[in-house]
């Protein structure tokens, strides 16, 4: 049987995506906390021994680790045939949407939260003015993609919906506001019974 373990921590929201991709797609795995807010040095030797960036999350699969959680997802939808992984239609749109909150949401979001924990100390107005600004393009072209449909993959979610769900589920710690398709989205994500809460994911 495949072995997969899962290292990860409640506040990354990249490792919360590929925890909730395991889960939807219900493959067995065991989940490792590594508390990312601790000294690279003092992190597990196991976890620093597969994660090359000393980061989560990292994904094992059967001895071969993987990381970067775009990647991950991939790498589970392609090999398990899953979250849009059963079609080519379905892989180009993940891949698709995959590359847009890289770039987009993802380099906005994660930022703002941070700077919301650190309550700007250290952060130029500049530079959130700039992110929110993004924010702002980001959010107006989700409702784009995902038109009239009830998720970004369409009737059911894929992993682009996964991997968007990673900081959007965030919005608000991160001093923003959803748009009502994007709130509706969070509200059909929250209530999908594989979701859990980032602690759920990740006992400490
Ligand atoms: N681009 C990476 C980002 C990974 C990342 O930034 N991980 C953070 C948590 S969200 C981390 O491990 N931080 C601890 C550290 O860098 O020491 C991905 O998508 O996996």
């Amino acid at each position: 049987m495949t072995e997969i373990v899962l290292y990860g921590h409640p506040d990354s929201g990249h490792a919360c995506k590929v925890a909730l991709a395991l889960s939807l797609a219900e493959i067995p795995h065991r989940t490792v906390f590594v508390d990312i807010w601790a000294e690279r040095a003092t992190r597990p030797t196991d976890f620093l021994a597969v994660s090359p960036l000393g980061e989560v999350p990292v994904l094992v699969i059967d001895g071969t680790p993987y990381f970067q959680s775009g990647a991950i997802l991939m790498q589970i939808a392609e090999r398990f045939g899953v979250l849009g992984g059963e079609s080519a239609e379905g892989t180009a749109r993940g891949r698709s949407l995959l590359m847009w909150e890289a770039n987009r949401i993802g380099m906005c979001l994660p930022q703002l939260k941070q700077a919301h924990v650190d309550q700007f100390v250290g952060w130029d107005p500049a530079v959130i003015k700039w992110l929110e600004g993004r924010y702002a393009v980001d959010a107006a072209n989700f409702d784009v993609l995902l038109g009239d449909a009830p998720f970004l993959h369409g009737d059911a979610p894929g992993f682009g919906d996964v991997q968007v769900w990673g900081y959007v589920q965030w919005v608000r710690e991160a001093g923003q506001e959803p748009t009502e398709k994007m709130q509706a989205w969070m509200d059909r994500m929250l209530a999908l019974p594989a979701m859990r809460t980032p602690a759920e994911f990740f006992p400490a």
